[in-house]
Formats: structure tokens, C-alpha cells, sequence
């Protein structure tokens, strides 16, 4: 049998009824993006930046094919422990529901999910984008914040990306980007890619006046905010350009193809990098947290 709704976590469904702000969070990161055990710390440091700026955080994902947002703990275990878990995006999401499998639900199928139960705050630590030297490979991210009235936290997109393809694309599908705090759209890893953003919020405020000019206006779409990663976990531009760069040659020999490139990229960059490239992740997946909870408690 297949549940039509979405099954919101009892602390969500309050916090819905009460019209206290809620801050949805994507699982792809814990059971594709980061390996065990930094995928539980990221867990429990996002969650807790959202819980101490004001607001309740909410894991998104598929529970044995159950669109849900606000996990159970023994789920949320599963997750964490990877095994059997499907990275869903946003065209795997009928057939995992149909086979009622367990799966983590990347950007676009977390704004799915959002847009489903009406969430209007998400946080993510990079999204996907147009992908480098892959002619048709373009995350379903995209297409997705074009017709998703939710508000998405970022660090810009993946330094592994063609990123300024993915802002053209970005501006294409009408999405709204906000740099906060930045003129420069951030590189994930990096804080300054050269790209300028069209837009510049110094206040959380100002982010939640966008996005109800959105909503007055009936857009389809919701609002990019990206911010750049903690200055103290930041890399430098050019080991990131190296490590990426090795990267690509890697998946190239090993003739990595579709979902499975974005998580070989993240592991082989953590490689180049020796590591530091996972503290910067996990320190840019607290940030984004923290700022959509700012968000989420201005917009009530
Ligand atoms: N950022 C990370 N780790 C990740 C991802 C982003 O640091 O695992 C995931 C997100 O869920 C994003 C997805 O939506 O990668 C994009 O995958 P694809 O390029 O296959 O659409
Ligand atoms: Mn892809």
C-alpha cells in the first residue's frame, strides 16, 4: 500500500500546529555523502545548530517507502549505518514509495518532500549542479529549486562542478540566489570562486522578505541562500582545484557514471585532501543549519 502523505515526526506536527519554525535537513549527506562515523557527527551538529538558533530540525527521507520528515531515532540508526540505503532524488521517489524501500533523500527529492507537507526552511551543505567534462549530467537539484517554494540553505554548489554553468542554469530556471553576507556565490569548499551573486542579504530578515515577495507573487520557485564556509575550516582554492582535478581523472579510469559520481568525487577529494576537505563539510553543514534556523524564525 502506498501512503499519499507525508508522515511528519510528532515534534514537526506540533511545531507545524503551533506555528513554530521547523528547518528540514536532506539524509543523502549521512548515508551517501559522508562516511561513518563523521556522517553521525553531522547529524548531531546540524541538528543541534538548528535546535539552538530557535528552531526543531527534521531529517527528510523514505522509511520503507513512507515519504517522512523528522526521523525516528531507530530509523534515523538505520540510516546512519548505511547499509541498504538508496540514494533517492527526485525521480526515484514514486518507485521507492511503490517498493517501499529505505531512501536518502538527496536536495531534490528533500524539496520534494518539503513542498509535499508545505516546509518552507531546507539546509544542505552544498547542492548538486552541472556536472564537469559530462555533457548531460546535471543534477536534478536544479530543475527542482526551480519549482520548489522552499527556501535552501547552502554553501554554493560542489567545488567538483561546473559552477559557472550551474549559476547560468540557476538563472535559467528562475531561481532566486541570495548570497548572505557574500557577493561571491562560495565553492563549497572555498569561499571565493570569483562569481558574483545577484544579490546580497545582510539580515536574515531580508531573506525571509524575499521569499514572501516569491509567495505574493506566486513563483513556483523558492529561494537559494549561500553563504561560504567558516573561514577557520575553509580550503584553499588551489589544493581544492588539485584535489578535484584528481579526482576527476580517478572517475574517469574507473568509468564512474549518473548518482553514483557525486559520492565518488566527495570520497576522492577527501583523499587528495588528506581529510580536511570532511572538517570543512562538516563545519559548512553546521553553518547552513544555523542560518536557516535564523531564517526559518524570521519568517513567523
Ligand atoms: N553535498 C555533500 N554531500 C552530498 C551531497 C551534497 O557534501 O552527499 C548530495 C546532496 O544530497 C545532493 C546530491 O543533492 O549530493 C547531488 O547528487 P547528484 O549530483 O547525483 O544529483
Ligand atoms: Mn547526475
Amino acid at each position: 500500500m502506498i501512503q499519499a502523505l507525508v508522515r511528519l515526526h510528532p515534534e514537526v506536527q506540533r511545531a507545524i500546529e503551533h506555528r513554530l519554525p521547523v528547518v528540514a535537513l536532506e539524509s543523502s549527506v549521512l548515508a551517501q555523502g559522508l562516511p561513518i562515523p563523521a556522517n553521525r557527527e553531522a547529524d548531531a551538529r546540524t541538528r543541534g545548530a538548528v535546535r539552538q538558533l530557535g528552531a526543531i530540525p527534521a531529517v527528510t527521507a523514505l522509511v520503507r517507502g513512507v515519504p517522512t520528515i523528522g526521523l525516528e531515532d531507530v530509523d534515523l540508526e538505520r540510516f546512519l549505518a548505511r547499509t541498504g540505503i538508496a540514494k533517492v532524488s527526485a525521480r526515484d521517489l514514486p518507485w521507492a514509495m511503490a517498493t517501499g524501500a529505505d531512501g536518502a533523500t538527496t536536495v531534490a527529492a528533500s524539496l520534494a518532500l518539503c513542498t509535499a507537507a508545505g516546509l518552507p526552511v531546507f539546509a544542505t551543505g552544498g547542492i548538486g549542479g552541472v556536472h564537469r567534462d559530462a555533457p548531460y549530467d546535471e543534477s536534478a537539484d536544479l530543475p527542482e529549486l526551480g519549482r520548489s517554494p522552499v527556501i535552501t540553505v547552502c554553501a554554493g554548489a560542489k567545488s567538483i562542478l561546473d559552477l559557472p554553468a550551474t549559476l547560468e542554469r540557476l538563472e535559467t530556471l528562475g531561481v532566486t540566489v541570495i548570497g548572505y553576507r557574500t557577493d561571491e556565490f562560495p565553492g563549497f569548499f572555498t569561499p571565493r570562486t570569483g562569481l558574483k551573486v545577484p544579490a546580497v542579504a545582510e539580515s536574515a530578515a531580508q531573506i525571509a522578505a524575499a521569499y514572501r515577495a516569491a509567495r505574493a507573487l506566486g513563483r513556483p520557485s523558492g529561494v537559494l541562500v549561500v553563504q561560504p564556509p567558516p573561514a577557520a575550516a575553509a580550503l584553499d582554492a588551489d589544493l581544492v582545484e588539485s584535489a578535484v582535478a584528481h579526482a576527476l581523472e580517478s572517475a574517469r579510469a574507473a568509468g564512474v557514471r549518473g548518482a553514483a559520481v557525486t559520492p565518488f568525487l566527495l570520497a576522492a577529494v577527501e583523499r587528495e585532501t588528506g581529510g580536511r576537505s570532511l572538517a570543512t563539510n562538516l563545519a559548512l553543514l553546521e553553518a547552513n543549519a544555523g542560518l536557516a534556523a535564523e531564517i526559518a524564525v524570521a519568517l513567523h
